[in-house]
């Protein structure tokens, strides 16, 4: 079975959870809370040297870190990722594009300031950055969605997937949605789509094997 090292509270994890469920696969989750540094432990920097959450266990063994990679890879041959060899290359784009331009700026801004306690203060020499270039990152989503119902192709790809996780969230990280009337409406489509869960969701835990007599 997959399992899948993650933080609840974290964008970037909840991206491979959303992703999970919508395909309805089962994994064991293994929760990691990078608040208490338990992403720095001997053992799992074997597993992944940057020491980062999510983290990818594959029933062999191996590990994939970079929850866009992990996207990636587990949407091959799904509906969430195009055959087409431009709409592929459309969902990377924007997925960098949300690795370069949007996370580095709207999961910040969410980190520091709604999970860190006392994270206003330590950061406040970041917080007009973020807010600028957090802006700029939705005023590019608000002029691509304003004629497209989905990122790509018109249909729900990985590429909506990785950017709506910290999207729906951007509010807690002090910005405000309200001049973004098409990012708000693709928000609720993608909500809509069958299979969706929330940030909050989390799979059964594995049952305790029942010992047969
Ligand atoms: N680019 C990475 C970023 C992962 C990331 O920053 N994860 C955070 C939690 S959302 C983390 O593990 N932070 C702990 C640390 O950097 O020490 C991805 O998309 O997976």
């Amino acid at each position: 079975m997959l399992r899948l090292y993650g933080m609840q509270s974290s964008g970037n994890s909840y991206k491979v959870r959303l992703l999970l469920a919508r395909l309805g696969t089962p994994f064991q989750l293994v929760d990691v809370d990078v608040l208490r540094g338990e992403n720095r432990t001997p053992d799992f920097l074997i597993k992944n040297p940057e020491g980062r959450v999510p983290l990818l266990e594959l029933p062999g063994g191996r590990h994939l870190a970079e929850s866009n990679a992990i996207l990636v890879y587990l949407a091959e041959e799904t509906r969430f990722l195009p055959a087409d060899r431009l709409a592929r290359a459309e969902v990377l784009r924007w997925m960098f594009f949300e690795q370069h331009s949007h996370e580095p700026a709207i999961a910040a801004a969410r980190f520091w300031l709604k999970l860190v306690r006392g994270g206003r203060d330590l950061r406040t020499h970041d917080i007009d950055r973020w807010m600028e270039e957090g802006y700029a990152a939705l005023r590019v989503m608000e002029r691509h969605l304003a004629r497209r119902p989905f990122f790509v192709d018109g249909t729900l790809s990985v590429a909506d997937i990785a950017l709506y996780a910290h999207t729906h969230v951007a509010e807690e990280g002090d910005f405000t949605l309200d001049g973004f009337p098409a990012v708000r409406d693709w928000l609720a489509r993608v909500e809509a789509e069958p299979g969706h869960v929330g940030i909050d969701w989390h799979p059964e835990p594995a049952k305790p094997l029942v010992p047969i007599r």
